[in-house]
């Protein structure tokens, strides 16, 4: 497969592009733009950059909102209350419908890597059992990551630990943890040490919804840094949500930042969830209750967004967008500044793909896998602006999907 006339990010030029074996072979700058071929597939401008990274979704939940009873509240405490009594009536078909459909959505809209959530708090392991199946039969389209996530609790729920054992020898690639969720704050501190423990006994990655509350006083994300530092398993592992952190006294998010940072933790976002399930106790003025995305950017600490759920018990919108969850992410943490808008794909891109730890095989870069997309748009900042549509997937040099440009005619209106 060749390309020619594309864009690519930070950069003025055009660019051909050969694909040989599944693998990028040569990019080379055009001096002018070239004619279509058949040999080559013309792209005409548009961008082209690696694929979008859907770090943290709950697949097992997806659209299952309102079974049985909808989340009146609007509190992720609820939602999983809700969450609870749907659970009951999950099975594999069940399962691998829906997990399915949203794996379309994604892909629709570029995703080519997804990091998902797998509850494990409940005896029968059928949700994670048939994600881990999903995704080795998906192997070859899209990369999935599957974390075990202990809803209910590592420590709090009936034999949390050894529903997370038996996850991680039926093979999850990821040990999750919900301290905020735990009885009580001695409980919360030990499954953070807990979850390092397990990710050095069976060589996972870890990725914690960690301090997903408004209270100032979830400290959980330091205990977590701190294991994550000492252990040495450092970027390895992410800190998801951390929202408490946006009511963190300022004096001490400062002396909790130079821990973060010496970690090399991660860091994900998911704002949309986050603007509609926290500030949920307040009257006025009602938190945003994001993490400081802004700011951990501007420690170096790496931080990317998520969408979290797609029409679950938690939230009952969400289409496979990841621009949308860009969008509302750059609006509520205020990243609304030139510069911000140049590396906005950063943070649905490369910044996802290093919580994945998957960098090594993921950019636009000779003798890397031929993975890659392109946007209606020319540079971040017109594709951000226009919302613009992902015009075509490609994966190992094949085509995973194309979409056809719309058209839009106007009666009266002189254009
Ligand atoms: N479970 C949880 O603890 N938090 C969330 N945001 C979702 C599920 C979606
Ligand atoms: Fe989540």
């Amino acid at each position: 497969m060749n390309i020619i006339n594309a864009r690519l990010r930070h950069s003025n030029d055009l660019y051909s592009l050969e694909i040989h074996d599944g693998l990028f072979d040569k990019i080379t700058p055009q001096s002018s733009l070239l004619s279509a071929s058949e040999s080559s597939l013309d792209v005409a401008g548009k961008l082209l950059c690696a694929p979008f990274v859907e770090p943290h979704i709950h697949l097992d939940a997806a659209l299952t909102a309102g079974e049985p009873n909808w989340n009146q509240s609007g509190t992720l405490f609820e939602g999983i209350e809700r969450w609870g009594e749907r659970k009951p009536m999950l099975n594999e078909a069940d399962i691998r419908r829906r997990v399915l459909k949203t794996i379309e959505l994604l892909v629709a809209n570029g995703v080519q890597h997804i990091r998902t959530h797998a509850d494990t708090s409940d005896p029968s392991l059928v949700g994670l059992k048939t994600l881990c199946d999903i995704r080795d039969e998906l192997r070859d389209q899209i990369d999935i990551q599957v974390v075990a996530f202990p809803q209910e609790g590592l420590l709090s729920y009936p034999n949390g630990l050894q529903l997370m054992e038996q996850a991680m020898e039926y093979g999850a690639d990821v040990v999750g943890g919900i301290p905020h969720f735990e009885y009580t704050r001695e409980l919360g501190e030990q499954s953070m040490k807990t979850v390092i423990e397990l990710a050095l006994k069976y060589d996972r990655l870890v990725d914690v919804h960690c301090d997903e509350i408004d209270d100032p006083n979830s400290r959980y994300l330091e205990v977590l840094a701190c294991e994550a530092l000492f252990s040495e398993l450092g970027s390895r592992v992410t800190a998801s949500h951390t929202t408490a952190m946006h009511s963190y006294d300022n004096a001490y998010c400062s002396k909790l930042f130079r821990l973060l940072k010496k970690s090399g933790i991660n860091f994900i976002s998911c704002p949309t969830e986050s603007i509609h399930l926290q500030g949920r106790f307040d009257s006025y003025p009602k938190r945003r209750g994001l993490t400081r995305v802004k700011e951990l950017r501007e420690a170096g600490i790496n931080v990317c967004f998520a969408e979290d759920s797609i029409f679950d018990p938690w939230y009952s919108l969400g289409n496979g967008k990841l621009l949308r969850s860009l969008d509302f992410g750059l609006h509520i943490c205020q990243m609304m500044g030139y510069q911000d808008f140049q590396r906005a794909l950063d943070l649905i891109t490369d910044n996802g793909a290093v919580a994945l730890n998957i960098q090594h095989n993921y950019g636009i870069e000779v003798g890397k896998p031929a993975n890659f997309i392109v946007l209606e748009g020319e540079d971040d900042y017109s594709v951000l602006r226009n919302q613009g549509e992902v015009m075509l997937s490609v994966r190992g040099g094949e085509i995973l999907m194309q979409r056809q440009p719309s058209q839009v005619s106007y009666n009266r209106l002189a254009v």
